[in-house]
This record gives structure tokens, C-alpha cells and sequence, in this order.
């Protein structure tokens, strides 16, 4: 850790014009080995998912900030104003936020159902965790080619359900339904095809083994009346 921290003080003094704070994204760390989440994601697609996918992702991000305005800012400002880029910071840089997000909520000891107020206003607003589970098994399953199926916490403090194209996101100013993603499921191929083939039911049905949802929650908390959801 102490390590990147001098080897980014190292870029932003060398590489960049005084005044001007530069982003050099990086891969996050994994909680957890490549095999830990077996047999619901297999370790080889985990580790060509992670060291190659968002490794590409995260590297290509950079590639299309260098010396741009984007490198001054955010992952969550890009994202939020994403439109006003290039087509290969949407990709790229939804690719980054998507997938660290995914790694994140992902576990091999999940606690396996919601608790506190995020399991109130689930049970409000769905009926049950059964029957959201049902509705984002739904709208991953329907999400036509490569993309994301989402929970939302949306600005006027609702919970819903909502999928996107490729790498899009609920955060970015081109999304249909906009707010903060507190649990994201990736229905892209090189997710479950290795394990799965065709068979993207089968891969959502796995999912919610590896879940944790104490990871969805401080997603849930930490969205709630945030700075982010002001900007939104
Ligand atoms: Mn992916």
C-alpha cells in the first residue's frame, strides 16, 4: 500500500503540469482468491475475468484520460458526466466502476439475506428478497447481448431494479433509470460462458450463493443522502 502511494506521488509530480492532479486508475484488490468462489464461479473464468477483462478495462481508461480533462477527474464524476467524452472513457471507465463493484459484493462467506433498513424498504418495495432476486434473474436474463443488471437507489430514495447495455451504469447521465448501484450483476459472456455456455440462467441462479449482501448494505448506507447522490 505504501508502496503505490510513493509510486503515485511519483507520477503526479513528474508527469503532470503543476497544479494539475492526475488519475492513474488501478486494479482493486480481490478480497478473496480466484478459486474461493467454486463451484458457483469457477476460478479460471475469476481469473481471466479479473487480469485480463478489467485489466483491460483499467488500462485502456488510462489510455483515454491521458492528458485530457478526464484525468482531473473522479471515477464517479466521469461516470456522472460521462456523455461529454469519448465513447472509449464510457466503455472503459463504466468498465472500471462496474466490475470493481461486482468483485466487492462478491464473497466466499456472504451473508446470505439482507438485514437492518435495507431488508425494511426491500420487503416495502418488492414484497420479499425472493421476489427481487426473481426481478433482477429477470432483467439479467433479458438484457439482450452484453450488460448489467442493477438494484438502484434511485435520488428520490427508491429502490429499483433497472438493466444497461455493455458497460453502461445507473450513474451515467446517458442512463435511463439514474441513481447510485448498490448491487450489480455482470451478464457479459466472459462472466459465467467458460462454466455456463449459454446457460445465463443458470450463472444468475449461481450468483446469489456468492452474494454478500452485508457488502450490498454498506453500498446501501453509504449511498444514502450522499455527496454523490446530490450530484445526481
Ligand atoms: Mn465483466
Amino acid at each position: 500500500m505504501k508502496k503505490n502511494i510513493v509510486n503515485n506521488a511519483f507520477l503526479i509530480l513528474f508527469a503532470m503540469p503543476a497544479g494539475a492532479v492526475a488519475q492513474e486508475y488501478k486494479l482493486p484488490e480481490l478480497n478473496y482468491a480466484y478459486a474461493d468462489l467454486e463451484p458457483y464461479i469457477d476460478a479460471m473464468t475469476m481469473e481471466i475475468h479479473y487480469t485480463k477483462h478489467h485489466q483491460a478495462y483499467v488500462n485502456n481508461l488510462n489510455k483515454a484520460i491521458e492528458n485530457t480533462d478526464a484525468a482531473k477527474l473522479s471515477l464517479e464524476d466521469l461516470m456522472l458526466n460521462v456523455s461529454k467524452f469519448s465513447p472509449a472513457v464510457r466503455n472503459n471507465g463504466g468498465g472500471h466502476y462496474n466490475h470493481s463493484l461486482f468483485w466487492n459484493i462478491l464473497s466466499p462467506k456472504p451473508q446470505l439475506l439482507p438485514s437492518g433498513k435495507l431488508a425494511e424498504m426491500i420487503n416495502e418495495t418488492f414484497g420479499s428478497v425472493e421476489e427481487l432476486k426473481k426481478q433482477l434473474n429477470q432483467a439479467g436474463a433479458t438484457r439482450f447481448g452484453s450488460g448489467w443488471a442493477w438494484l438502484v437507489l434511485t435520488k428520490d430514495n427508491k429502490l429499483v431494479v433497472s438493466s444497461t447495455p455493455n458497460q453502461d451504469n445507473p450513474l451515467m447521465d446517458v442512463a435511463e433509470v439514474r441513481g447510485i448501484p448498490i448491487l450489480g450483476i455482470d451478464v457479459w459472456e466472459h462472466a459465467y460462458y467458460l462454466k455456463y455456455q449459454n446457460k445465463r440462467p443458470d450463472y444468475l441462479e449461481a450468483f446469489w450463493h456468492v452474494l454478500d449482501w452485508k457488502k450490498v448494505e454498506e453500498n446501501f448506507n453509504s449511498a444514502i443522502n450522499s455527496e454523490l447522490m446530490k450530484k445526481l
